[in-house]
């Protein structure tokens, strides 16, 4: 089952298997703006009561999706909330989740468990109020899981784990720096599904209206003096400034997988 995984993704593997014993508490991190995509079924399905889901990076999500998705988590089951670690917001509350799971049991052990580049140890510094695991914008920053104590939380970060159904070509997880991919495809893909719904995010690049269909990158290389030599378009300079658009929230709140 472990074949063919990154080394660091099987030692987080085998650290959860061997310490679900002491642990009381795991925490999944979601990205709030593909809920869905970061779901891991074998981890909730296996800890369900034990389960706690966090979705994160909720001030770069559309705030009415992710209360519908809080309600959809909550329904199913299991305790759900969302957060910002960056911003700080919703942290108190998940420290009172746990607080109350504590139910008098103390320490309680806590693993924070997700896929790769969620926030997972942002949200460890966060509870601790302290730098205590490394962070950066991209996948595979936590090499091997390491605990922290803080009062009466003995904190287990992990790192991100890739599930069986993951799709490693989905344009969704290499947008959300997911997974590492060429960042033309994904750039092509987000400004053909967002800049046609909102004027934020054309605006965010200048634009007055939508692109032809296939030319969004190519305008907005234009607009934004992305060039080459001879004023041809710099589709990797325009790429790499979408995608930094789209992850610092400057084209908008963006919700990718919706629910009802
Ligand atoms: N805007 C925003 N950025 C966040 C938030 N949480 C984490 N980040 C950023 O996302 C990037 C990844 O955060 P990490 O905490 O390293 O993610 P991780 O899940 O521990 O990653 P791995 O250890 O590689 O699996 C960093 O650049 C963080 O600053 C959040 O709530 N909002
Ligand atoms: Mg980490």
């Amino acid at each position: 089952m472990l074949h063919g995984m990154p080394g660091h993704m099987q030692k987080a593997r085998l650290a959860i298997a061997k310490y679900a014993k002491v642990l009381d508490c795991y925490l999944l991190v979601l990205d709030s703006r593909a809920p869905d995509s970061t779901w891991d079924s074998r981890l909730a399905a296996r800890f369900q009561h034990k389960l706690v889901v966090v979705l994160n990076r909720a001030a770069l999500a559309n705030p009415e999706q992710t209360g519908r998705w809080v309600e959809h988590f909550t329904r199913a089951g299991f305790t759900a909330l969302a957060v910002d670690a960056k911003a700080g917001t919703g942290m108190g509350k998940l420290r009172a989740v746990l607080e109350s799971k504590a139910k008098g049991k103390k320490p309680l052990h806590v693993a924070v468990t997700g896929l790769p580049n969620t926030g997972k140890s942002t949200i460890l510094n966060s509870l601790l109020g302290r730098k205590a695991s490394k962070v950066e914008n991209r996948p595979g920053v936590t090499r091997g899981p390491q605990w922290v104590k803080v009062g009466n939380l003995v904190i287990l970060d992990t790192p991100g784990v890739l599930t069986a159904s993951s799709d490693l070509k989905s344009p969704i997880l290499a947008a959300l720096g997911i997974v590492a991919s060429d960042s033309e495809p994904t750039a092509s893909w987000l400004v053909a599904r967002l800049l046609s719904r909102s004027s934020g995010a054309l605006a965010c690049f200048g634009l007055a209206s939508p692109p032809e269909p296939g030319q969004e990158l190519s305008a907005i290389a234009e607009k934004q003096g992305w060039l080459r030599r001879g004023a041809q378009p710099d589709y990797a300079r325009t790429s790499q400034g979408v995608l930094a658009a789209f992850q610092s929230g400057k084209m908008g709140r963006w919700t990718l997988e919706e629910i009802r």
